[in-house]
């Protein structure tokens, strides 16, 4: 990975605590540090497999001039974000936000806070099974697709699996969508349960019938135990109807508790299945 660095980018702007500070304004300085594959820039001389830095630069002074907000850290993370979202080459961004002319009523060098987003691959498995399935699963992808800071990158074909665990309800369609998210896994959780919520998903039965089902599979290599959320999946390794999907686009994407691929996941999955039938 390359990287392109700004230093002391200076922008006019409205950010303050104080009601003057939104009305008269003051001198910002902003560094940045960008974090891309550098390989194909520096061996062809091509600046469209780079980001262009002058239009990297416009671009924080609009993000820093079209809205006042009272703190840097909201202006820091509004910077970091649509840079990421606006130049998609970028894997990484670090923004420095100082503020020299902070209302403190004694001598100082300056005030900065210091912020970074960083993309992150990671898989999640959507289940319908109840009523237009494939339109609630289409929906719920669509939705992603618009939630800040989640990428869709591709997304399996839909299959229709057997009801597994609690088996007496409707055959379910699954599938698996690969993303890049810049989120937490406790915020991308609650954005994929806003998102189950607004397609009317109710939790009645566990393991029971739902409109849409949508489960962290994986998120990079993390491994994560906490209260609301597992991760891998726990139970993962034994459903065909996400290591199917999941195989067919990222059959080589790494369980870092198994340290297997899912690839091979899924064929030990086949083989156990298959001793169960001899
Ligand atoms: N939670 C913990 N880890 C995760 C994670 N990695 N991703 C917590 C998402 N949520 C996670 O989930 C209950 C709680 O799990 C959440 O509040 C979250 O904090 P839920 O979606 O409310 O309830 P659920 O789906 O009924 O339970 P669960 O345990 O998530 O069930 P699964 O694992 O989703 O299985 N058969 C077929 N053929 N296809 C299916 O898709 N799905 C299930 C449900 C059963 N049988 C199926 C299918
Ligand atoms: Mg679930």
């Amino acid at each position: 990975m390359g990287h392109i660095g700004i230093r002391d980018l200076e922008v006019y702007a409205y950010h303050g605590v104080y009601p003057e500070e939104r009305e008269k304004g003051q001198t910002f300085y902003v560094s940045a540090d960008l974090y891309l594959d550098t390989w194909k820039a520096e061996h062809e001389d091509d600046l469209d497999a780079s980001v262009h830095y002058g239009l990297v630069c416009e671009s924080i002074k609009d993000y820093m001039t079209r809205e006042k907000y009272l703190l840097i850290e909201r202006a820091a993370d509004e910077i970091c974000e649509n840079l990421m979202k606006d130049y998609p080459k970028l894997n990484k961004v670090c923004v420095k936000l100082y503020k020299p002319e902070a209302p403190i009523p004694m001598p100082f060098g300056t005030v900065f806070v210091e912020t970074s987003r960083s993309w992150t691959e990671a898989y999640i498995a959507v289940g319908s099974n109840m009523g237009d399935k494939e339109n609630y699963i289409r929906q719920a992808i669509g939705m992603m697709e618009e939630t800040r800071g989640i990428q869709v990158k591709k997304v399996s074909e839909l299959i229709c699996t057997e009801p597994y665990g609690y088996t007496d309800q409707e055959t379910f369609l699954n599938g698996c969508v690969w993303i890049r998210t810049w989120l937490p896994p406790e915020e991308l959780l609650k954005r994929l349960q806003e998102i189950e919520h607004k397609l009317h998903r109710e939790r009645k039965i566990h393991w029971g019938p739902r409109t849409i089902d949508l489960d962290i599979i994986l998120y990079g290599e993390e491994v994560i135990h906490t209260k609301d959320l597992s991760v891998p999946h726990p139970d993962m390794v034994n459903r065909m109807f996400v290591l199917g999907p999941l195989d067919e686009i990222a059959g080589w994407a790494w369980h870092p508790v198994e340290h297997k691929t899912i690839h091979q996941l899924k064929e030990s999955l086949n083989e156990r299945e298959a001793e169960k039938h001899d």
